[in-house]
Formats: C-alpha cells, structure tokens, sequence
C-alpha cells in the first residue's frame, strides 16, 4: 500500500520513523513543512525537514528531538565570544548540513534535489519532500505584532498571544516535484500528529495541495492528549485562539479533508463526538515514548487504514 504522510517537526517525525518500519520504503512518501525555513547567518536552515532526516537515519538527538546526537557547540561558543547571535543553537554536527545544503543550493540545486541527495548519502530510503522549492514562511500574528517563526518559536519562546497565522508565499508556492504525484498514487495519507497551525496548515496552504488530498482517504492523529500537546505549543495556540484544546478540536480543525481521525486511550470520552462528525475512528496508544511505540502506532493506523479501505469498519 502506498502512504503519504504529512509531517512537522518533532512529533511528526516519530511516526515517520514508525511508518518507516513498518512499510516498504518505496511505499512511503514524507511531505515536510518547510513554513519554518528561515536563512541564518547566511545559511538556509530547514529545521522540520532535518527532524525527519536526522530521524529517519538515526542520527537525531533524541532529548531535544531536533538536531544530532552526540552534538558539540564549539562553534556557537566562538560565535558568540565573538558577538554574534547564538539565540538560535546550531550544533557543530547540525552545522555541516546548514552549510552544504546552502553551498549546493547556491550553486542552482532545488530544495527538493538537494534533500533526496543528501537522503542517499545518509542511507535513508524513504522519500522525504519538501512541501514546495519555493519559499513559504510561516508568520505568527501575536498581540505584539506579527513576528516570523523562528523569531516566535525559538527567541521569544512562544510566549506572545497568538492571534493567527500567515503562511507568507504559499499561494503562490507549488508543490515540490513529485508531491502531488505521491499523493495521486498514495491509497492513504497521514497526517501526522504535528502541531495542526504551524506544521500541517503551512503544507495544507501550499496551491493546489487541498484539491489533491479532497478525494484522498485521509487519515489524522491527534497531537493533543488529555488537553496537553505532546510537545510544543499547540495546546497553547488552541487555548489563545478560543478553542479548548481538545482532541475533538483537532479533528474539527481538519475535519472537511478527514474520513477518519486517531485519538489516544486518554481521550476515548471524545470518541463518539468525533465520530459524529463523520469520521471513522481509532482508539490508540498514541504517545512514542520509544521506537517500539512508534511502530506499534504506525502499525496501528495502517492497519486501521486497511480496514477503511475495504470498508470494514463500521461506525
Ligand atoms: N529549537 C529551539 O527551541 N531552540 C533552538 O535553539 C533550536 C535550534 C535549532 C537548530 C537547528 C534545527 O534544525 C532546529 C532547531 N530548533 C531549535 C528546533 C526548531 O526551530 C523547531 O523545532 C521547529 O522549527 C518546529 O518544528
């Protein structure tokens, strides 16, 4: 069976690692924000897309969730004896990537050729994409104005309000080579737990990637448990824009793209209000706290997805 996930960053990308494991790696095809790019020191960083990759090869710290393993920051120490910004942590490992993803893209590669090239050397055989080459920037409208991404994310901590978002470049943006092609061949697409506002809706904004996926059986798992995100501020975001954060919001957020949604044990109150909303549903362990979790999950939703696609499953 061919899958499509759409993956963010950090929680996105362990079930990449589930789904990885789980299917033949010709089968799987990971679209990736790339809304939190942003160029850094005159580098162009792509924090969601090296979650995935670092992930995928078994390379990714597994405290942070971002970032490599076995990581030094002799460079961000000199960096800032010297008096430059060290708000944003780059790793002396993580540094290599910033640096040879700019050199190549500089000297005229796509975004999408330079990743898959990069996948290959790092041994990794899934296909990861980049939601589009073209640059899409995720802004943050916050009570104290509108800040970028990273700036909001990392610098400010998430701390200002959020009012909503702007997906700066998105309409104009067209899918990377190959996305829609995956998504057309794909029997499922998944829609990772990640952060439903700042990594889901930048790729869902990208042209023509909601007409692609309407007829498509989509299937989400929530990232939100017992009202808390497994990690970062998507609860937060929920609460600040009036909406309980609930895994019922979650499937309502998407719901018009949706045939069915994977809620965690935690939240099985909210099953029948979710499945009032059309949606098939699974009551699964949904928290990865280890790599068997992963592939339990990811086994779980394919499982499931079989299920859906025969017709199986009753409401
Ligand atoms: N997140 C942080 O909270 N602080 C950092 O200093 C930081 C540095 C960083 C460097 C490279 C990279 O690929 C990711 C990094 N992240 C950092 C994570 C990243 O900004 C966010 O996780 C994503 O953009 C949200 O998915």
């Amino acid at each position: 069976m061919k899958v499509v996930a759409l993956a963010g960053g950090v929680g996105g990308a362990k079930l990449v690692q589930g789904l990885a494991g789980t299917l033949p790696p010709d089968s799987l095809s990971v679209v990736v924000n790339t809304g939190d790019d942003f160029e850094h020191l005159g580098l162009r960083i792509c924090p969601d897309l090296d979650t995935v990759v670092y992930t995928l090869a078994g390379l990714a710290d597994p405290q942070r969730g971002w970032g490599r393993a076995d990581e030094s920051w002799n460079f961000l120490q000199a960096l800032g004896s010297l008096g430059g910004p060290t708000w944003f942590r780059i790793g002396d490992r993580d540094l290599a990537m910033h640096v040879e993803r700019t050199h190549r893209m500089r000297a005229g590669q796509r975004l999408s050729r330079v990743t898959a090239d990069l996948c290959r050397t790092l041994g990794v055989s899934v296909r990861v994409l980049p939601m589009s080459d073209d640059p899409v920037s995720t802004m943050v409208l916050t009570e104290e104005g509108e800040l970028s991404f990273q700036e909001y994310f990392v610098a400010r901590r998430c701390t200002p309000r959020v009012q909503g978002f702007r997906f700066q470049g998105a309409q104009r943006a067209r899918p990377a080579p190959g996305v829609l092609q995956a998504i057309e061949t794909a029997a499922l697409v998944v829609f990772c737990p990640s952060n439903p506002w700042v990594s889901l809706d930048p790729i869902l904004a990208v042209s023509g990637m909601r007409q692609a996926l309407v007829s498509k059986t989509v299937v989400a798992v929530s990232p939100i448990v017992g009202g808390r995100a497994i990690k970062g501020p998507a609860a937060k975001m929920f609460a600040e824009l009036g909406v309980e954060p609930t895994a019922l919001a979650v499937a309502e957020h998407y719901n018009c793209l949706l045939k069915a949604f994977v809620l965690d044990q935690e939240d099985r109150d909210q099953e029948r209000e979710i499945a009032a909303l059309g949606l098939q549903t699974l009551v699964a362990q949904t928290i990865m706290r280890s790599i068997e979790d992963r592939l339990a999950l990811a086994r779980a939703v394919i499982e499931f997805a079989q299920g859906l696609l025969v017709g199986e499953v009753s409401v």
